[in-house]
Order: C-alpha cells, then structure tokens, then sequence
C-alpha cells in the first residue's frame, strides 16, 4: 500500500491510526488532488484493515492544524464546471466517501475548528465524531447558491432527524461544539482547553480498542447493512440537483462572492 501522498499523512501507532488531510493554508479544502489520493487511500486500505493480523482497532481523520477539520470542496475549482462535470464530481465524492464509510473498523471524524460543506460530510461520513473545543460544524452550500454534494442530503437526516437537518441545511446555520453534542451529531467535546485534541481523541476511543475485535466489526456491518439498504437513488437525486445548480445565476453569483469576500446578490434564477 501507498503510505505517502502529497496531502494525507498517515501514521499507524499500535491500534490506531490517524489519517490527516494536509492543506492547511486553504483550511484543508478537498480539492481534485485531495479525492484522488482519498480515493485510493480508501480502496487500498480496506483490504489491509480485513486481515485478522491487522492491528488497527480505529481510523482518526483529521485536518492539519487547528483551524480546520475541512473547510468544504475546494471553491476555487468550481468555476467554469459544467453541469455533467460538476455531477461527476458529486457522484464521485458520494464514492469515496461512500469507501470511507464501509471501512470494517471504526473511524473517528476529530473535529478542530470549521468541518463546513464537503467537511462536514465527510465528517459524518464516519462512525464517531469528536469535537474540539472551537469545534464549528454545518452546510453553507446554499449560500454558494447550492446543495451539499457529497451525501450530505442522505446522511444529515438520518443522523439528526429531518427537521433539525432541513433547518441546518437551508439555513447555513453553524453548530458550535456544544450545540452539536445536544443534537448528536458530535459524540462527545474533547473539554480540556490546550491538550492535544489527538491524544484526548486517543484517550476517548480506548475502551473500544479493548473490545473483541470480531464483536466490532459485527456491530459495523450489522448497522451499515441497514445504511445500506435505502441510498442509491437518494445519493443520485442529490448529485443530479447539485449538478443542475451549476448552470444558474445564482451559483456564479455565490462562488464569485466568496472569492471577491462580500455577500452575494441572489436573483433566484
Ligand atoms: N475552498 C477553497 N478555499 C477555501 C475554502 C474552500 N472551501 N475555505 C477556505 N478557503 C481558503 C480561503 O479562500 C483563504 O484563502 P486566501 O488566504 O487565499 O484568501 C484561506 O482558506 C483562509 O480562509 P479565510 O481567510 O476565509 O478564513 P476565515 O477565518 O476568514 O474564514 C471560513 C473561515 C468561515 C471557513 C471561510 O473560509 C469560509 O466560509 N470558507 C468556505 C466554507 C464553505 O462554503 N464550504 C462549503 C463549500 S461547498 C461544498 O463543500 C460542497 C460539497 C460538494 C462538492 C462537490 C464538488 C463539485
């Protein structure tokens, strides 16, 4: 397997590992490059985490540094994608994501700071999420004149229930650490201020190291097979809306106004 990329890091320490998407400079936004390396990352890692003399019990993904978990897709791409291109991508981070979520060990999203958009997907995209203190979670694509694109729409709702995930999703509302633990989209608040959010993360997940391996991964496939069974066709509603989007006013008005930094003018067309 691959263990060095350009943007992920990743560390094996006895049980755990850490994955970490590098590019802290843009608050670790998940650009084409990102996803590629996520991509097989995710294919060639499940097959490892299969074998009965593998050691890792937990996954921890991370953003580098503490500003960011991830910040959403990459903004900077979106201009000039087409409709079927822009549903390409969509289609293609449901993917990847998808791959992330099916890993036969436990994975743990750390939330430092903003996990926005495409972060907060991939963010719920795993089995626990555990929140820093500056912890920011929520979906700003409407703001951008758009959906969230990466499963957002099929995963938010069953997780917190329809109506807080309606609200959330059309209002753009942020969820602090503490907020989001009322609601259960974060498990837990890693409470002490400057600690090592890792090592508390790792303190936090040693009691499911200890348990039967076996056990886990039943209780894994024994939920997931449920995840499973309603998708398809609510991932490809949600790509086909997130694509058509690209061909409006709006959009461009959305991305525009987030790379000029003012608030945008919406025509609703
Ligand atoms: N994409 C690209 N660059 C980003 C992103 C992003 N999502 N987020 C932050 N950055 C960049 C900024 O442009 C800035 O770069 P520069 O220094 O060159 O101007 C740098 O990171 C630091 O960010 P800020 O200066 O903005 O930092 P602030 O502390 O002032 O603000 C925020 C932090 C509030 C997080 C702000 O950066 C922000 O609002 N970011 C955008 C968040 C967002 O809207 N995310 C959702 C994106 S849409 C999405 O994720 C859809 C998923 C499906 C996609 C399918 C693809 C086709």
């Amino acid at each position: 397997m691959r263990t060095s990329f350009e943007h992920l890091i990743w560390e094996v320490e006895g049980q755990v590992a850490v994955l970490t998407i590098n590019r802290p400079e843009v608050l670790n936004a998940l650009n084409a490059d990102v996803l590629e390396e996520l991509d097989e990352w995710s294919t060639q890692i499940h097959p490892k985490l299969e074998q009965s003399t593998n050691p890792i019990r937990c996954i921890i993904l991370q953003g580098a540094g503490s500003k960011a978990f991830v910040a959403g897709a990459d903004i900077k791409e979106f201009k000039g994608k087409t409709k079927v291109e822009a549903q390409a991508v969509s289609t293609r981070g449901q993917r990847i994501f998808g791959q992330i979520e099916q890993l036969p060990v436990p994975t743990v999203a750390l939330v430092e700071g903003y996990a926005l958009g495409g972060g907060a997907e991939l963010a719920i995209a795993c089995d626990f999420r555990l929140a820093a203190p500056n912890a920011i979670i929520g979906f700003p694509e409407v703001k951008l004149g758009l959906i969230p694109g990466f499963g957002g729409t099929v995963r938010l709702p069953r997780l917190i229930g329809y109506a807080k995930a309606m609200e959330w999703m059309t209002t753009a509302k942020t969820i602090t650490a503490k907020q989001g633990v009322d609601v259960g989209i974060f498990n837990a608040i890693l409470e002490q201020e400057n600690e090592n959010m890792l090592d508390l993360a790792k303190e936090w997940i040693t009691p499911l190291c200890s348990m039967a391996p076996m056990a886990i991964k039943s209780v894994i496939f024994a939920m997931k097979s449920q995840q499973n069974m309603y998708s398809t066709q609510f991932f490809e509603k949600e790509a086909s809306l997130f694509g058509t989007l690209f061909e409006t006013h709006d959009f461009e008005e959305g991305v525009n106004a987030f790379l000029e930094k003012r608030n945008p003018g919406f025509q609703n067309k």
